[in-house]
């Protein structure tokens, strides 16, 4: 199978949707789970079904991305195994800048042509599941498609942000409307399985996820220089031309996380008792970068809570909170349903002593803080007696030290909050 697949990872258009968090990082590098990030899940997702030869498609080249690939995903020299990062080499007003996901991929087909390969997989690079891709290529191969597309059932409600579809018994896609209007959702609605009938769930949404035969690629692309969009213009193309194109139907958990507000409910989520995305299934390993880092130490009371390595923890009380690689919190802080990213570095005694010459909180949280639904980017330093209380009576703004989305606070990347800063 490996020799026959190619996967590319759509690793994000601007990253307007993440901003703050894409503000000096590509959307690939955004920090997930504490230890993790977001260009983790499509690789992990790729290698568990030995598909191993990858490139990740970004807009921005940041140093973040291309060291954590660089570091993460080595391989042997003796096989083809490779996760190679292709950034748009020019600026938003230059043609060359990626214009869409297929404008993306079509600009990258040159660095594909010397591969040997018969199927491309394209994946989006914000979406958290767990999908043995194995069964998708193969199902692809079995139906005889030129374009095989990964759906999913969802909600009248959420309908509108997808691409969604109708089949034939024969699983074969015939018609293909990209995020329709609520208005025009009726008539789109599909025969699905009684639990997710009874769930509600009676659109079929294009999950974002293609097969595509590797002449079928070339051909739409390169015969279609205008078609920026794999939603908005090649799928309905490829259809109203008679391209066989077929459903793999998934009813797995899959969600996006490309914008503030899911990739909070994302991240918090993974602390409920039994979370959807399963971090512990050692048949999906979560490949990661492998730091070397001190355990945990930890004093004070934690429920439901998620605390990677190197943190060191004295807070009064932490609920409901992802906590990320070399955290450090003060005594008498509380700090509910967040998400702490942590730092890329512990300071030195010296550093330390240098801050507070200058005035400046060590990186990490302070003393007696209260801290609730809110984001602290990477590198943070917040003084004592910080209160930073998210929710939906804060007007969304942007601010030079935080930015709040539907009430969740984001604190930026290396921002010092000093002590009895209030939000
Ligand atoms: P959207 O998610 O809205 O819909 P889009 O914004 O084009 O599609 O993004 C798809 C993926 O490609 C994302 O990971 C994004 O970051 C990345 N991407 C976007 N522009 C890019 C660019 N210029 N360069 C590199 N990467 C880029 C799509 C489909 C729908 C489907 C949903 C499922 O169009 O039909 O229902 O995905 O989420
Ligand atoms: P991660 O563990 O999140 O992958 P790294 O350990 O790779 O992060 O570090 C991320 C960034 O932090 C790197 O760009 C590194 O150069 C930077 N960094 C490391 N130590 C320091 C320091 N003392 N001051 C400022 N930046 C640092």
């Amino acid at each position: 199978m490996s020799n026959a697949v190619i996967s590319i990872i759509l690793g994000g258009g601007a990253g307007t949707r993440l901003y703050p968090l894409t503000r000096r990082r590509s959307k690939p590098a955004v920090p997930l789970a504490g230890k993790y990030r977001l260009v983790d899940i499509p690789i992990s997702n790729c290698l568990n079904a030995g598909l191993n030869r990858i490139f990740v498609l970004t807009q921005y080249n940041s140093a973040s991305l291309n060291k954590h690939i660089k570091n993460t995903y080595r391989f042997s020299n003796f096989d083809k195994a490779f996760v190679d990062i292709l950034a748009a080499e020019q600026t938003p007003d230059n043609p060359t800048w990626y214009q869409g996901t297929a404008d993306a991929v079509r600009q990258c087909l040159h660095h594909m042509e010397n591969f040997e390969f018969e199927y491309v997989l394209i994946l989006s690079g914000d979406q958290l599941y767990q999908m043995d891709f194995s069964k998708f290529i193969q199902q692809h191969k079995d139906t005889g498609a030129d374009i095989s597309i990964a759906t999913i059932p969802v909600a009248a409600k959420e309908a509108s942000d997808f691409g969604i579809l109708k089949t034939n018994e024969q699983g074969a896609i015939v018609s293909f409307t990209e995020k329709p209007p609520q208005e025009q959702l009726p008539p789109w609605a599909s025969e699905v399985s009684p639990e997710m009938k009874e769930a509600g769930r009676e659109y079929l949404a294009s999950m974002g996820i293609y097969v595509f035969s590797r002449q079928v690629l070339f051909d739409m692309l390169m015969g279609n220089p205008d078609q920026a969009d794999f939603g908005k213009q090649v799928i309905p193309f490829a259809i109203a031309s008679g391209y066989k194109v077929f459903s793999y139907q998934y009813e797995g958990y899959w969600t996006d996380i490309g914008n503030i507000p899911s990739f909070f409910e994302a991240n918090i989520g993974l602390t409920d008792d039994i979370p959807l995305f399963n971090l512990y299934d050692e048949s999906q390993t979560i490949f990661s970068r492998a730091r070397m880092l001190p355990p945990a130490k930890i004093s004070g009371a934690i429920e439901r809570t998620i605390v990677a390595d190197g943190c060191i923890i004295l807070a009064s009380r932490l609920e409901r909170c992802v906590i990320g690689i070399r955290t450090r919190i003060g005594k008498g802080t509380v700090v509910t349903n967040s998400y702490i990213m942590g730092s890329d570095y512990y300071q030195t005694l010296e550093d330390l002593k240098k801050a507070q010459e200058k005035g400046l909180p060590p990186i990490g949280i302070g003393e007696a803080c209260v801290i609730n639904n809110a984001i602290i980017d990477k590198n943070v330093s917040i003084g004592n007696n910080v209160r930073i209380n998210g929710g939906k009576h804060l007007a969304d703004g942007d601010f030079e030290k935080y930015t709040v989305k539907d009430g969740i606070v984001v604190v930026k990347k290396g921002m010092v909050l000093n002590d009895g800063f209030e939000i």
